[in-house]
């Protein structure tokens, strides 16, 4: 039998959406029942495990899957040995520090002897001993945020991406101490044809990922600006050129990175470009 990769993925949760959302711009097709446990694809030798992303880690290291998608905060907590192959950039978020706004807080060695509600004791613990400051930690595996009002503890450590909850409970960040976001890990001893059947998939996941973080740009400009124009877009190679039919304007086409897009943009209107369009890439190679 024609073996399989074995992938565990989130089944409800933060990060379900987004590592099926990958997948799936890999031309990979699947049922998607939140009922099952496991799903295999229908064209590509890939076999889903659905699972609470804190099993993720020990899974792959059990061999009961090959690779998973889970936050970097949790496989740092779990301090399981896995290779970390990719970091697949979404569900980003930091491990913050946070303390009632009446606290007068002027820097870490202020937690000294402090309780800290955490679900991340081992990362905090591995930052404050670097710092010199010993706290005692109350281990908590939700609402971390309420601590602090119950009398639980005295400060917390939590993960935050907008900072609603935090303000919401009365609390102010203080300390930002770690940053995340969902990558891929795999089992070290992964069997070879399953190897294949990963690079294949990898291959496709960078071309997805690689398009995400570029814009195809057109756009027209007067023949004369074009070199300048060239040296603001760069672009993959260098940008395609065609003439404009009867006048001294030329249309240009290229590749531009995400995040120097608006500069890119601003440069241009400069140069006189009129008629910037910007679409999306789907798949991009290098
Ligand atoms: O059931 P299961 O165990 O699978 O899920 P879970 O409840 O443990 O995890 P889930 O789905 O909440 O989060 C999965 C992963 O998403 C985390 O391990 C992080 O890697 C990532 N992630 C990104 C976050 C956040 N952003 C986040 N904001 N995980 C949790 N939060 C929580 C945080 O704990 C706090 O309660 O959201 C609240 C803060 O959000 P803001 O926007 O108010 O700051
Ligand atoms: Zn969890």
């Amino acid at each position: 039998m024609e073996k399989k990769l074995r992938i565990a993925i989130q089944s409800k949760g933060r990060l379900s959406e987004k590592s099926l959302g990958i997948i799936e711009q890999c031309g990979i097709n699947f049922g998607n029942d939140p009922r099952v446990l496991k799903e295999e694809a229908y064209n590509f030798p890939l076999e889903f495990l659905f699972v609470r992303d804190d099993d993720i880690p020990g899974y792959v290291k059990s061999g009961i899957a090959d690779i998973g998608i889970v936050g970097r905060n949790e496989f740092d907590e779990k301090q399981i040995a896995l290779d970390v192959i990719r970091d697949l950039g979404f569900a980003k978020c930091r491990l913050s520090v946070a303390v009632p706004n009446s606290f007068n807080y002027t820097g870490l060695k202020d937690l000294d002897g402090l309780r800290i509600a955490t679900s991340y004791p081992n990362i905090l613990d591995g930052v404050l001993k670097k710092n010199g400051v010993s706290a005692s930690y109350v281990n908590v595996s939700g609402s971390v945020e309420v601590t602090p009002a119950i009398g639980v503890a005295d400060a917390i450590c939590d993960l935050v991406s907008t900072g609603t909850t935090l303000k919401m409970n009365g609390l102010k960040e203080v300390e930002e101490i770690y940053q995340s976001s969902a990558i891929m890990v795999m089992n070290p001893d992964i069997e070879s044809e399953r190897k294949n059947i990963l690079d294949k998939l990898l291959l496709r996941i960078d071309s997805v990922i690689r398009a995400k973080n570029y814009k195809y740009v057109m756009f027209n400009l007067p023949e004369e600006h074009i070199k300048e124009a060239a040296a603001i877009v760069g672009g993959m190679k260098s940008p395609t050129v065609t003439k404009l039919f009867e006048s001294d304007w030329v249309s240009v086409q290229t590749v531009v990175a995400e995040d120097k897009f608006w500069s890119v943009f601003d440069q241009l209107i400069e140069l006189g470009a009129e008629g910037i369009l910007v679409t999306r890439i789907e798949k991009m190679t290098e």
